[in-house]
């Protein structure tokens, strides 16, 4: 093969090789969960209601067996995804449907409510600071955001009850409601997860969905 034909395949190689960087990227992009967004139309000092579940298992996507949290959006629709645009220095209310089971903490720390409003929340209407895990049916996962000193205990419900196990899950099926709520700090993408290493089947639990944007954890948008 002559010099202009070895040049010609090299070309070829180089456009297949850009051709696949090119379509790696866009099914990265394309895959990667939706952001819900609290900010349009929002009011200055008008609180956000932030509204989540958390389901044992989401029943559908590339993971149906993985332990997920979901965000309703403004419009009332259930959204497989755990970023969210918010507006700065704004009062956020959480509610919570914890539809999934629990079980003791392996550090009792995670058992604490930290960071909220009056370092509190309910659990169905009544407040409590603090949950022993080692009681009733445990704890399923926290909802926690380390930067801004945020832990919430979900406590979970009994696993020998008939879970929900397709997401979106409804009020049908057994649930915990736990509300609070906290002020956004200045604009910035602060991360939050979940501290309880629900993963199962995965190294010490904390693999697959915990360490999956959009399944046990995700990001804060906040926006001026
Ligand atoms: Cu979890």
């Amino acid at each position: 093969m002559g010099r202009g034909g070895r040049l010609a395949v090299l070309g070829v190689l180089l456009a297949v090789a850009a051709g696949l960087v090119v379509f790696t990227v866009m099914a990265f992009i394309r895959t990667s969960p939706s952001t819900v967004d609290f900010t349009t139309g929002h009011q200055p000092g008008a609180p956000v209601d932030l509204t989540l579940q958390t389901v044992g298992s989401i029943g559908f996507g590339p993971h149906p067996s993985w332990v997920s949290y979901l965000t309703q959006d403004p419009s009332g629709q259930w959204v497989h995804t755990t970023l969210w645009d918010l507006p700065a220095h704004t009062r956020v209310n959480v509610t919570i449907y914890q539809y999934d089971s629990g079980s003791p903490l392996r550090n009792q720390q995670w058992g604490q409510v930290t960071g909220t409003l009056g370092d509190d929340a309910t659990l169905n209407g009544k407040t409590f600071q603090v949950y022993n895990s080692n009681t009733g049916n445990g704890v399923g996962h926290t909802f926690s955001i380390p930067t801004l000193g945020i832990s919430v205990p979900l406590v979970g419900n009994s696993s020998s009850a008939n879970l929900c196990a397709q997401a979106p899950c409804t009020t049908k099926s057994p649930h915990n409601i736990v509300k609070f709520s906290f002020m956004t700090p200045g604009p910035g993408q602060y991360p939050w997860q979940c501290f309880v290493p629900c993963g199962l089947g995965f190294l010490y639990g904390n693999g697959g969905p915990m360490q999956t944007v959009g399944y046990m954890g995700g990001f804060l948008k906040v926006v001026a």
